[in-house]
């Protein structure tokens, strides 16, 4: 393997570990820094710099050998696939995104859902305490059709929620995984909608919801009602009747992997979903993904990650497979699993509580800007380096507040928030409605996501905030057209107290990141303010700025 490190220094050694030897290689001259060669045997390949103004590892110049923090390599698959990178995420909760044939809504009370009927509600009515049981009837042609607005904002990938027949509006319970559900349009809004995204270069991420069923699930049936069937394996049953549930919700019970069964029917089998959709969609969201285990709990959870994520990668080479991981990332991720994660731990959760100063559950924090940097960059620094830049890196998403609200309606913050969403690395994830204002009708003493940050996507263009509109165009724009912030690493930048600041820079080239709470005084080189396209230099008040500097 080849290194190559953009650096001032005339000379360097490569400090690499081999069978838990420390090796040195010299380093020769290369136009912008230094190289080397080196042979890499074992995965992951840890390695730092001797310069002669200290040692750089991973979290920057140090004056002694850094012990842990080093840089490493993986090298063994599954990788992220190059279209993944960095590219524009959109989000789409499919009950609540466009109605493109009304008529395959569910109608009012037509079926039972925990006992009670369900509802249809209208696309303007706001979201209730009736959650998972309210239908607004939104599908997968309304989708379809809203693919130009998508394209014109700049969008390169839509996640969706579940797509397959469950009972609920959510449909994270699932009743049939070889079936879209008819409401949604089928198989058929599906495939079209795959084949105009295709002939858009856009890809589609489906959620695999393959931690638990949904109660009304046949195999769960056949379970429930016959103790000798082969199907009974399939989940964790107590002694007293009851069983293994996600969060003991009793709708969704717990696959359990040790089953011979379940690994036929999730993993190894030709129909197993995570096989099967893979000729209409380019990777999975997997739900749950740190739970999914044998026996009822999460035992060896990182070996059936990795076998989900292969089972993809063999139907589909440059499938992409990251996990909705709650909690810490990267162990999970640094275990060869999957390709990515739901960047909630290692950014959404720090980035939001600085800016609004309370939790996710409304508890006022305290944040300072030094704080957020170093809970940014130990995640950053953690993560193995193919998989930094495929992070679907979020700040609103249909399980938690949205930004806006959070931000209590202001404007200013959240373009705070959006600016460094796509400053940083990863994958940024724009949650449906956020780019025109959309927020949330739930008073300030009702702290909570789900339900009410799923509201239908206002079309009435008269409800938009075009300001916000045209400014996340223009932010994705600059995502992709510039490799800085795109491929770019990631590395900290002197700033005054209070302000977040970071530089991106690949092959040479930098992007300059500040981020304020409030109002702050920058005093910046030359450079061409990326969101304006104006030349600044010198002092400049700003909250916000993305710079390129000119010299
Ligand atoms: C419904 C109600 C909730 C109620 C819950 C339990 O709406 O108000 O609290 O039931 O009775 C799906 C639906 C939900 C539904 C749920 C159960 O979308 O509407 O909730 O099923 O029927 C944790 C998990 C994480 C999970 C979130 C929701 O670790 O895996 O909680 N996310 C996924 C999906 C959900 C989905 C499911 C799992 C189930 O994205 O949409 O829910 O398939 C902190 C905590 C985390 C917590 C997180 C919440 O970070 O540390 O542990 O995540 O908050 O975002």
């Amino acid at each position: 393997m080849e290194l190559f490190l953009e650096t001032e220094a005339r000379e360097g050694v490569l400090l690499y570990e081999r069978d838990g030897e420390l090796q040195k290689k010299p380093m020769a001259p290369w136009e912008r820094g230094l190289k080397a060669r080196v042979p890499v045997h074992a995965s992951p390949f840890r390695y730092c710099f001797r310069l002669p103004q200290g040692y750089l590892g991973s979290h920057g110049l140090e004056r002694t050998l850094p012990r842990y923090d080093r840089f490493f390599h993986l090298l063994a698959k599954p990788l992220p696939p190059e279209w993944a990178l960095g590219a524009v995420f959109y989000q789409i909760f499919p009950d609540r995104f466009r109605q493109g044939r009304p008529e395959l809504a569910p109608k009012e009370g037509a079926w039972l859902y925990g006992g009670r009927p369900i509802r249809k509600k209208a696309w303007h009515e706001p979201p209730g305490e009736d959650g998972a049981r309210e239908f607004y009837g939104g599908d997968l042609f309304g989708v379809l059709e809203a693919l130009p607005y998508l394209e014109a904002l700049g969008v390169e990938a839509l996640y969706l929620t579940p797509i397959f027949q469950s009972p609920s509006s959510h449909r994270y319970d699932t009743e049939d995984y070889h079936r879209v559900d008819p409401h949604l349009g089928g198989e058929e809004a599906l495939r079209a909608l795959y084949e105009a995204l295709e002939a858009r270069g856009m890809k589609l991420i489906l959620d695999g919801v393959f931690n638990h069923v949904g109660a009304t699930h046949p195999w769960f049936q056949k379970a429930l009602e016959d103790p000798s069937s082969p199907e009974r394996g399939m989940f964790t049953f107590y002694p007293d009747g009851s069983y293994a549930s996600f969060w003991g919700v009793k709708h969704m019970p717990k696959l359990d992997y040790a089953s011979a069964l379940t690994q036929e029917r999730f993993v190894f089998g030709k129909e197993a979903p995570v096989r099967y959709w893979m000729r209409l969609a380019h990777g999975w969201r997997l739900d749950v993904a740190h739970s999914i285990g044998e026996g009822g709990t999460n035992r060896k959870n990182a070996r059936w990650l990795r076998a989900l994520a292969r089972a993809a990668k063999e139907e589909r080479e440059d499938a992409l497979v990251f996990g909705e991981l709650s909690y810490d990332t990267v162990p999970t991720l640094r275990a060869h699993t999957l390709d990515g994660a739901m960047h909630y731990a290692g950014f959404a959760h720090p980035v939001m509580e600085w800016l609004s100063g309370r939790d996710l559950h409304g508890n006022p924090v305290e944040l300072e800007a030094e704080d957020l940097w170093r809970a940014l960059f130990d995640h950053y620094a953690a993560l193995p380096l193919q998989l930094r830049h495929a992070m679907y890196t979020l700040l609103s998403s249909h399980d938690i507040p949205r930004a806006l609200w959070r931000l209590r309606g202001d404007k200013e913050r959240f373009k705070t928030a959006y600016a460094l969403l796509f400053a940083f690395p990863g994958s940024p994830a724009v949650y449906y409605g956020d780019e025109v204002g959309l927020s949330q009708p739930n008073p300030y003493e009702v702290w909570r996501g789900d339900p009410y940050c799923r509201a239908p996507f206002p079309w009435d263009e008269a409800l938009w905030d075009k300001d916000l509109l045209a400014f996340l165009r223009r932010l994705i724009l600059l995502k992709k057209t510039h490799p800085a912030l795109r491929l770019g690493g990631l590395l900290p930048l002197k700033a005054p107290p209070g302000v977040l600041a970071f530089r991106r820079r690949h092959r040479g080239r930098e992007v300059w990141a500040f981020f304020a709470k409030e109002e702050v005084r920058l005093s910046l080189p030359r450079g061409v303010d990326l969101l304006s396209g104006r030349e600044v230099a010198g002092e400049v008040e700003a909250r916000y700025l993305l710079l390129e500097p000119l010299e």
